[in-house]
């Protein structure tokens, strides 16, 4: 048996949740276009007959501006320490820059066994794939890339047993049936998350906090939740919420939905719009929200 930490890393919105979800067969991790989506440690565990790997998602690599971006990038740094091996995902589409080289070559110094996932390879011109390779082989940084779509599905499978041949011998760490170390509380507030994401621009979805006041199942077998989406002004409150409620009641319904199919069962959801001046900024409120800084510590 073969059983391992992966823990991948890159820019921000390179593609690593989608990865993962798809490496893991479900969906683990959220994902949106914009940067900073991601914003705990997140384990995705793949379990085949010979194998377990344990996926560790991180947040993608951007530039910290407050005190939660700050912890995010801790986060990601000691997520980077603590594994078997590290998978540097690329957006193949937005190109390779010398930032990323100067990324991997940081990474590399580290001292993990490290490969590349080069992705988003469905959204670009066939023919840059080749000059991006020639890009890394005249790096001279000695690593294996794997061109990948994360949507298509495509080299995919090769990235895997890939990854799997790289595992160390050892037992699993987790159950045959496990997907995550995340709770279905944590995973419900995601999806809210998510949904804000997809929906509003700029500052908004940055800002935003969930907190679960109530998740229950009552004896009809519906689940009751009720949750604070939590922002930093009171113009963003206004615009969360839009002209009669309209805003806030459509997120919430898409957010029902996929908590209804994550849950596999009804769901009632109630959702408040709260302020909480620069949250994103004060240390207490971090932890009050449920962020905390991943020591490495297992
Ligand atoms: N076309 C295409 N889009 C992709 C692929 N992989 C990811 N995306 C899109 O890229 C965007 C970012 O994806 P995420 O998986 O959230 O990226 P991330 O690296 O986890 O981002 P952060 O968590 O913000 O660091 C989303 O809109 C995805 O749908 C892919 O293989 N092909
Ligand atoms: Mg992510």
């Amino acid at each position: 048996m073969k059983s391992g930490y992966v823990a991948v890393i890159g820019r921000a919105n390179a593609g690593k949740s989608t990865l993962i979800n798809v490496l893991v067969g479900e969906k683990v991790s959220i994902v949106s276009p914009k940067p900073q989506t991601t914003r705990d440690r997140i384990l995705g565990v793949l379990t085949e007959e010979d194998y377990q790997i344990v996926f560790v998602d991180t947040p993608g690599i951007y530039k910290a501006r407050n005190a939660l971006t700050d912890m995010m990038m801790r986060t990601t740094e000691n997520s980077a320490r603590s594994v078997d091996f590290l998978l540097y995902v690329l957006d193949g589409h937005d190109g390779v820059s010398e930032e990323d080289f100067n990324l991997i070559r940081k990474y590399k110094a580290l001292n993990v066994p490290m490969a590349i996932a080069y992705t988003k390879i469905d959204i670009m011109p066939k023919e840059n794939i080749p000059l991006d390779m020639a890009k890394f082989s005249d790096a001279e940084l000695d690593i294996d890339v794997f061109p990948v779509s994360a949507r298509k599905g495509t080299n995919v499978r090769n990235l895997k047993n890939f990854l799997a041949e790289k595992m160390p011998e050892g037992e699993k760490v987790f159950q045959q049936d496990i997907v995550s170390d995340k709770s279905e509380r944590f995973m419900i507030s995601e999806i809210m998350r998510e949904k804000i994401l997809l929906k509003f621009d700029k500052e908004i979805p940055h800002g935003i906090a969930i907190v679960i006041n109530t998740f229950e199942r009552n004896d009809n077998g519906v689940y009751e939740i009720n949750l604070d989406i939590v922002c930093e002004r009171a113009n963003h409150k206004a615009i969360l919420i839009g002209k009669q409620g309209r805003a806030i009641k459509e997120v919430s319904s898409f957010a029902r939905q996929d908590m209804e199919k994550f849950l596999g069962g009804k769901v009632f959801l109630t959702t408040y719009v709260k302020v909480k001046e620069d949250w994103r900024d004060r240390p207490n409120m971090l932890r009050e929200y449920g962020y905390e800084d991943y020591r490495g510590e297992e």
